[in-house]
């Protein structure tokens, strides 16, 4: 488009003569909805035999207003999305799970993901249990497409949101999780919710910054093996990241993926809306912290997966581009690639 249309686009004229303010050029999305039947976020992508499986939330429209710690998220079920080739259909399933299926959970079916092991499908969810606790789920299945059928009881030893469960190509899993502000870290630091506890991180700027858990996974894929640890990541002078460096620090939406034999750890910073990613030598780290890799997208909040397809990489994501409403998500997938040094090439979900 010319410059004097644009500037011509930009300034409405309104019937008195007088010209409005003049408005944003209309955006570019760099990808488009992968469904737009229902609306979903927090995409966690698997290849099962050869199909990109999609284990995302289901965003619903809901009566409780926004805040700080996500109870705008109400969530009651999941649908799995299937993908048979890269820019072909994609397929919604029927209810894999509901809220009204677990015994323990109350509300909040949050960001979940899945893993495959020995003829048997994984689902692993938040939810919030009827304290107000958010505990992590399970609940298994023979079809990737589900339904699964819960657990009775969340993991034990659970808490916060957002698990990742990664294998190694050792076999061993491990799962990845947390999140601050509405994920709860920081009211579960002496190891049981405290329902009073801060709405945010640990109030404390220049210390070390409530960071992402892992645990291995018991062979049976149910439990953990071990108590939970910090996922510890440093910056270039090798001290870990600050609660106060919001532009790096962790906030939720972990996940884990190799290349070329490196550990590459990602997440969300919530609240400065950057996807970051941190390189380690073991699924343990220490991490260091090595940049963004999505810049913001349309809405407060993206949670991501990163997984290998038909020789590439993808990048699963979601923004709000098709209701404009931060709790009414969509998820998008694009294509990431790597520089030689093994860095991420950052991903601008807009084209300039
Ligand atoms: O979808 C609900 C929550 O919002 C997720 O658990 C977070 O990762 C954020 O996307």
């Amino acid at each position: 488009m010319k410059i004097s249309a644009i500037a011509a686009a930009a300034l409405v004229s309104v019937s008195t003569g007088a010209l409005a303010q003049p408005t944003s050029p209309p955006k570019t999305y760099l990808s488009q909805p992968l469904v737009s039947e229902i609306y979903t976020a927090d995409p966690s992508g698997h290849v099962f035999d050869g199909k990109l499986y999609i284990y995302p939330s289901h965003d619903i429209d809901g009566p409780t207003a926004e805040d700080d710690l996500g109870a705008h998220f109400e969530m009651r079920d999941y649908r799995v999305l299937r993908v048979d080739t890269p820019g072909g259909k994609t397929v919604i399933g029927p209810v894999a799970l509901d809220v009204k299926d677990v015994p323990w959970a109350d509300r909040q079916m949050w960001a979940p993901d899945a893993a495959f092991k020995d003829g048997t499908y994984y689902l692993y969810f938040p939810a919030k249990d009827k304290a107000g606790a958010f505990r992590i789920g399970i609940a298994t299945s023979k079809d990737p497409m589900g339904p699964f059928k819960a657990n009775p009881q969340p993991i034990k030893g659970s808490f916060s949101i957002d698990p990742a469960v990664f294998t190694d190509t050792d076999g061993k899993s491990y799962m990845y999780f947390g999140g601050i502000w509405g994920g709860q870290l920081q009211r579960n630091t002496s190891g049981t919710y405290d329902p009073n506890g801060s709405k945010t991180d640990l109030g404390a700027d220049d210390k070390p910054a409530l960071t992402a858990k892992v645990a291995a996974m018991a062979p049976g894929m149910t439990e953990f093996a071990e108590t939970p640890r910090d996922v510890v990541i440093l910056d270039e002078n090798g001290k870990p990241l600050t609660g106060g460096d919001h532009d790096r620090r962790f906030f939720e939406a972990s996940w884990m993926h190799k290349h070329d034999g490196k550990y590459y750890f990602s997440y969300s910073t919530g609240d400065t809306h950057f996807l970051n990613y941190a390189v380690g030598d073991n699924p343990y780290g220490p991490f260091t912290y090595k940049g963004h890799f999505l810049l913001p997208v349309d809405g407060w909040t993206t949670h991501h997966s990163i997984v290998d397809w038909q020789g590439k990489t993808w990048l699963l994501y979601a923004d709000t581009q098709l209701s404009g409403q931060t709790r009414l998500r969509n998820v998008k997938m694009t294509e990431l690639s790597y520089n030689a040094d093994g860095t991420i090439k950052l991903i601008d979900p807009f084209v300039k």
